[in-house]
Parts: structure tokens; C-alpha cells; sequence
């Protein structure tokens, strides 16, 4: 997932990395978070590498390495690893793995249609009970899992923007996710919606109802994908809409003939100016960069989250917190790494 921002071709680490890369995503599939840190780790870390690395001992002198030091070594050896190959040929993970691929689609519903003699994705079309998300994932299975160019998700932005300039031209949309940290393509497009002087997301609400409605009116948002039912999404305090859409052909950034309309996951992110810095952190990332830095923030006696960083945070028993801690800072991005401490990152040294 996400990783494109590389020079893996040129790299001289280029074929074992292409080979943990498979093994990362093997992991990814069964959900396995320690290993998947732990591979990330260790493909940034060869990535970053100027010589070849081709022992155990050479990979274990080098940071982020550990156990998969000797993987290394096998894979230079042999040009395979006899672990992935043989997680490879399990027919069941194969299955498995498809039904991941289905956008929406976790752990627990995978291994649900399997244990009900699902098979293939034709099964799930024709004969599993299948809820909207499921059923837009399957319909739409191969555009949702074709990768983003970075020359599309601008233009999908500029689309989005239009529209909005319309309605209110105070409001501001920022390309966050993967887009901000560099890479070539993306998974989705996140997107940030913002304005100068709001404090709270409801202040931005009544605008995402007229953005949806307009972009759906136009053709360009083409289904809305709620975590339950409706559109806006405010589980978690803020509020987001996720759908898909399409740019339309008068917008493709290529010549016509290569024009086709493929569905892409957007991700619409109400932010209020106030909280707008660590938001920025937040949808950055990437996911890994947001845990190691909001740990960093609870070892120091803070609270790092969307909103904002907090101070004079009490926990009680079992590290639970006992309350919401004060605002040190949450609408300057630099500002919350200098309340903490640390180095600052731009967002294209944030992949890990
Ligand atoms: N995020 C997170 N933890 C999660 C999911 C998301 O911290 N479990 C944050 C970090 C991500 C950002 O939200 O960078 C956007 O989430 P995406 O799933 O869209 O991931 P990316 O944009 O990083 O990658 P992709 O190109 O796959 O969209
Ligand atoms: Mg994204
Ligand atoms: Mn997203």
C-alpha cells in the first residue's frame, strides 16, 4: 500500500526489496500490524542504502533490520524466500487476499464468505448478501484498485475546487494523504476542507451538504460510501464524507484518445482552522509516522490527536485517561513539532 514514493529501479538493493515488498503485502493481507511495521521498516531502511546489502550481518548493522537480517541474506543467496513463496501457493490466502482487495472489505467478512464456500468474486456477485459498500466494491472492483497518477488526483482537486469557489470562495481545499507526502500515485484522494476563521466543524457543514449535492448534481461524485448510513460521517467529532467520483473528460490531464472515466475513492475532511495543523499531521501521515509521533506526545505527559496537542493530560489506572488535557496548540503544523520537541518533517519525509 502507499509506498510509490521510491527510487527503488535504481536502487541497489532494487531486487530484495521487491521481494520483502511481496512479502509486506503478504502480511497486509492477513493484518499482521507488527510485521507490517517491521517490514516497512526494514524496506525504508534498504531503500536509504547507497551499497548492496547481501549478508545477515551486514543488514543486522543497520537500523530497523532485526529478524528479517537473515531474510536478506536468503533472498540474495537464492533470489527467492522460501516463506513467501509458500504463503503464495496456500489457495485459501489466495482467496482471502481477493476478497481484501474488495474496497470495504475486512478480516472478518473475508473469512465469513469463505467459511460460506464463497470462492471466487463472481460467487459474492451472484450469490452472497451483499450491503451497498460491498456491492460498489465488486461492481467497481478493478477501477478501485488501479492507483491514482498524481497528475489525476490534481486535476480530481481542481474539479472539487470549482465548485466549491462557487459556493463559498473563503473555503480552502488541501490535498492531504499520500498526494502530500510526494508520492507518484495514490490509493485515494483526501482532501481537506477548511476556512479562515472557523472553530468548529459544524461552521463548515452546511457547505459540505451544498459541495456533495452540487459535485453529485454534476456527475463528477458518483456514489457516497458511509461507515453506516447517509452521507457525512461524524463518528469521531470531526465530520468526513467518503464516496467515489469521476473527472470528467473535459478535465483529463492526457490527450483524449487515453481518456476513459474510472471511479476513485475521495475522502471530503471538515477541518476548522483552529484545529487545521494537526489535522494536517493527522492526514499526512502516514499511519505509522502518526503513531510513533502521537506516542512521542504521551511519552512526554501529552495528547496528540486530529483536533489538536494537549497538555496536563491525567491517567489513572491502565494508562486510561482521566481527562482531556488543556490545548497547547492546534491550528500551526511547525508549532505542534516545536511544542514537542522534535525535528521538523516535511511531509515527504513522513512515510515511516
Ligand atoms: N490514517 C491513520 N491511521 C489510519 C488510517 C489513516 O493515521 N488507520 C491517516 C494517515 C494517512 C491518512 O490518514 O496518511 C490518509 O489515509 P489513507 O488511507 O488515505 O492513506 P494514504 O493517503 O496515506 O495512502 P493512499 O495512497 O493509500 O491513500
Ligand atoms: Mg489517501
Ligand atoms: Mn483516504
Amino acid at each position: 500500500k502507499g509506498g510509490t514514493k521510491d527510487n527503488t529501479d535504481n536502487n541497489p538493493n532494487a531486487e530484495t526489496i521487491k521481494v520483502l515488498q511481496a512479502m509486506l503485502d503478504q502480511h497486509t493481507l492477513s493484518g499482521d500490524d507488527f510485521r507490517i511495521r517491521a517490514y516497512r521498516l526494514a524496506i525504508a531502511t534498504l531503500r536509504a542504502q547507497s551499497k548492496k546489502i547481501c549478508t545477515a550481518e551486514e543488514a543486522r548493522a543497520l537500523p530497523h533490520i532485526g529478524r528479517i537480517a537473515d531474510k536478506i541474506e536468503e533472498i540474495v543467496n537464492t533470489n527467492r524466500l522460501r516463506q513467501l513463496e509458500y504463503a503464495l501457493d496456500d489457495p485459501q490466502k489466495k482467496i482471502i487476499g481477493r476478497f481484501l482487495q474488495i474496497y470495504g472489505v475486512g478480516q472478518i467478512q473475508a473469512h465469513k464468505w469463505l467459511a460460506q464456500g464463497f470462492r471466487t468474486l463472481d460467487d459474492l456477485k451472484n450469490k452472497a448478501d451483499l450491503n451497498t459498500n460491498q456491492r460498489i466494491g465488486l461492481e467497481h472492483f478493478d477501477d478501485l484498485n488501479t492507483r491514482i497518477p498524481r497528475r489525476e488526483v490534481e486535476a480530481l482537486a481542481s474539479c472539487v475546487r470549482e465548485t466549491a469557489r462557487v459556493i463559498d470562495r473563503n473555503v480552502e481545499l488541501i490535498v492531504g494523504g499520500s498526494y502530500r507526502r510526494g508520492a507518484d500515485s495514490s490509493g485515494d484522494i483526501d482532501l481537506i476542507v477548511t476556512k479562515k476563521g472557523t472553530t468548529s466543524t459544524s461552521q463548515l457543514a452546511p457547505f459540505l451538504n451544498r459541495l456533495v449535492d452540487t459535485l453529485t448534481r454534476e456527475g463528477f461524485l458518483t456514489v457516497a460510501l458511509a461507515a453506516h448510513h447517509g452521507g457525512i460521517d461524524d463518528s469521531d467529532g470531526g465530520s468526513k464524507w467518503h464516496g467515489c467520483c469521476v473527472l470528467p473528460e473535459r478535465a483529463f490531464p492526457g490527450p483524449p484518445s487515453e481518456y476513459r472515466p474510472i471511479w476513485r475513492r475521495i475522502d471530503l475532511l471538515l477541518v476548522p482552522q483552529t484545529e487545521l495543523g494537526a489535522a494536517l499531521i493527522y492526514f499526512t501521515g502516514n499511519d505509522i509516522f502518526n503513531r510513533s509521533i502521537r506516542l512521542l506526545a504521551q511519552k512526554k505527559g501529552m495528547r496528540l490527536n486530529q483536533r489538536g496537542l494537549f497538555s496536563n493530560v491525567l491517567r489513572g489506572q491502565g494508562n486510561t485517561r482521566v481527562n482531556e488535557g488543556t490545548l497547547l496548540e492546534g491550528r500551526d503544523e511547525k508549532r505542534i513539532f516545536e511544542i514537542l520537541g522534535v525535528r521538523w518533517r516535511e511531509p515527504h519525509e513522513r512515510w515511516c
